[in-house]
């Protein structure tokens, strides 16, 4: 076996963001730059030796050769076992379903998620540990902490290996198994969904659906489970193919960039349901005939009707919200009697509570909804979710949202983000908010009065690890909410976002446009933000 140590010099730039390193592709083509990361991750991690790692990626432009590189690290490293996906396409929840399944150690996901890709395009790597889910804040720490000082890297030298053909060849010691992408992910949606009264609404011909991948990693796992499995039309599946550009387009799920879809949807004659997921299939985009369901009404809707789904009939242990996200499952979570955890924003702050029981669905308003079946966000499995339900209740997805409203009352929801912020300005932006949380308790504006005001911070559950400056909250006296953070997963620039929430009891008011019910409380964010002058931005980029 030739085994090479490579001297190297540390990059200052790879801290780990919301999600992984998250970079655009030509810084990640530099000389030693994905090396260095690798074994950052390595030389953070104990006890890996001899045992089995998961591989794969979202497709993008990049994924292969980083693939070959990994696998070469791990064999030097002394991984025994590479389980990776064939072609290098692995989901991100698949990756998460793989690990647990085979009691891997962790695994790396290759991905900047929703990011566009191709050669201009973003790239990213985001390490996984043995529970399935992200590293949580001290290992990516620890991870950065390396990559500060690290001068040397080891890598197998060999040939490449082949990622097209299903089964096991070695590299060195270590043995690499090529697996069928879909197979272990759809053996555990069948395991929590019923799957044959699902293909009895798909097959019924009084139920059309369209699915959205977006030319990105779902297409395989869509059309083996909608179109072969389920028997859905064919033709379902819009943008199947993974590519490495996506398309050209934004593989992210929202109104904006699922235009295909929203055509279809907003269209003559629409299809009684719609779905769209992102780079990496971990986000959903949830659709009705001239309909669209905010994520954030898409987690307390399911947290409802979760005892009609198989997998959940038992009830939920508990609900989990980022912070952003809508006060709708909270109300959901109150007359169920389980508990509700705001979380900070992104998926790492769940595994804990995932892992120790008390919380059994999670959700967050960037389009991520999932539960303790893995550990990743699930486009999917919400989708699934949402077909079991409609199928069971047999409503349209318009009936099943207004009922619940009228159940519930109605939380108004919007983000708006505005993005490539030079960054200096959002950071001014966010420190001005900062310093005037103080003064803002009591404040009156218009029919709005500020009942608390902080910069948000999460001490959890369970490890009692404490984590800060997530984001300004101004609450107002009637439960309204208004939220401030900057992105951690850009790559130029800075992303402010700032997320609207207001509450509606009244069925008879449930009929107005988001934007409309929140004029007031997005003319005081302006106010108190400054977010035009600062931004030098009339409006957002993109309103979710
Ligand atoms: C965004 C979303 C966050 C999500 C994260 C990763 O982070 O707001 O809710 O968990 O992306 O999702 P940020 O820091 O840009 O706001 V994914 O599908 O990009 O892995
Ligand atoms: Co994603």
């Amino acid at each position: 076996m030739n085994i090479k140590t490579v001297a190297t010099t540390a990059f200052p730039d790879q801290k780990p963001g919301t999600s992984g390193l998250r970079k655009q592709v030509p810084v990640f083509q530099k000389p030693n730059y994905l090396e260095n990361f690798i074994q950052s991750i390595f030389d953070s991690l104990e006890d890996y030796q001899g045992k089995t790692l998961v591989l794969g990626g979202d497709g993008r432009y990049y994924n292969r050769q980083a693939i070959q590189i990994i696998l070469k690290m791990a064999a030097a490293n002394g991984v025994g076992r590479v389980k990776v996906g064939q072609g290098g396409i692995l989901s991100t929840p698949a990756t998460s379903c793989v690990i647990r399944k085979y009691n891997a150690f962790g695994g790396i996901v290759l991905s900047a998620s929703h990011n566009p890709g191709g050669p201009e395009g973003d790239f990213g790597v985001k390490y996984n540990i043995g529970n399935g889910g992200p590293a949580p804040e001290k290992v990516t720490e620890a991870i950065f902490a390396r990559s500060k000082v690290i001068d040397s890297y080891k890598i197998l030298d060999s040939l490449d290996v082949d990622l097209d053909s299903l089964g096991e060849s070695k590299l060195g010691d270590m043995v690499v198994e090529v697996i069928d992408s879909v197979n272990d992910y759809q053996e555990l949606m069948e395991s929590l969904f019923d799957f044959e009264l699902i293909k009895q609404l798909l097959t019924s011909g009084k139920f059309r659906m369209c699915v959205d991948s977006m030319h990105a990693v779902t297409g395989p796992y869509a059309h083996a489970i909608f179109e072969k499995r389920l028997g859905a039309a064919a033709g379902t599946v819009k943008n199947g193919t993974p590519l490495a550009d996506f398309g050209g387009g934004h593989p992210d799920p929202n109104l904006v960039y699922a235009h295909d879809l929203v055509e279809v949807m907003f269209g003559d004659n629409p299809p009684d349901f719609g779905a769209a997921s992102d780079g990496d299939g971990d986000r959903n985009m949830i659709l009705g005939s001239n309909f669209f369901v905010t994520p954030s009404d898409s987690l307390a809707v399911l947290a409802a009707n979760a005892k009609l789904v198989p997998g959940y009939k038992d009830g939920l242990a508990g609900i989990a919200r980022s912070m952003p996200t809508s006060q709708a499952a909270d109300r959901v979570a109150a007359k169920l009697g389980v508990d509700c955890y705001e979380t900070p924003t992104g998926w790492k702050f769940f595994g804990n509570l995932l892992d120790a029981g008390k919380a059994t669905l999670c959700g967050e308003e960037s389009f991520g909804t999932g539960s303790n079946h893995i550990r990743e966000k699930d486009g999917l499995w919400a989708v699934l979710f949402w077909l079991n339900i409609l199928a069971v209740k047999q409503q349209t997805v318009e009936g099943l949202m207004r009922e619940h409203w009228q159940t519930y009352g109605r939380n108004y929801y919007s983000r708006h983000d505005y993005e490539g912020v030079d960054s200096d300005r959002a950071n001014t932006l966010i420190t001005n908010l900062r310093n005037a949380i103080p003064t803002l308790k009591g404040k009156k504006f218009g029919n709005y009065e500020v009942e608390y005001s902080d910069d948000f911070s999460y001490t959890d559950p369970v490890d009692g690890s404490v984590s800060k400056q997530q984001g300004v909250r101004i609450g107002f006296t009637d439960g309204s909410r208004i939220v401030f953070r900057l992105s951690g997963t850009g790559t130029q620039g800075a992303t402010l976002r700032l997320y609207l929430e207001s509450y509606e009891a009244d069925t008879a008011k449930h009929n107005l446009d988001a934007q409309e019910a929140l004029e007031e409380l997005i003319a005081i964010a302006d106010e108190v933000a400054k977010v035009k002058e600062l931004t030098g931005m009339d409006k957002p980029t993109v309103i979710t």
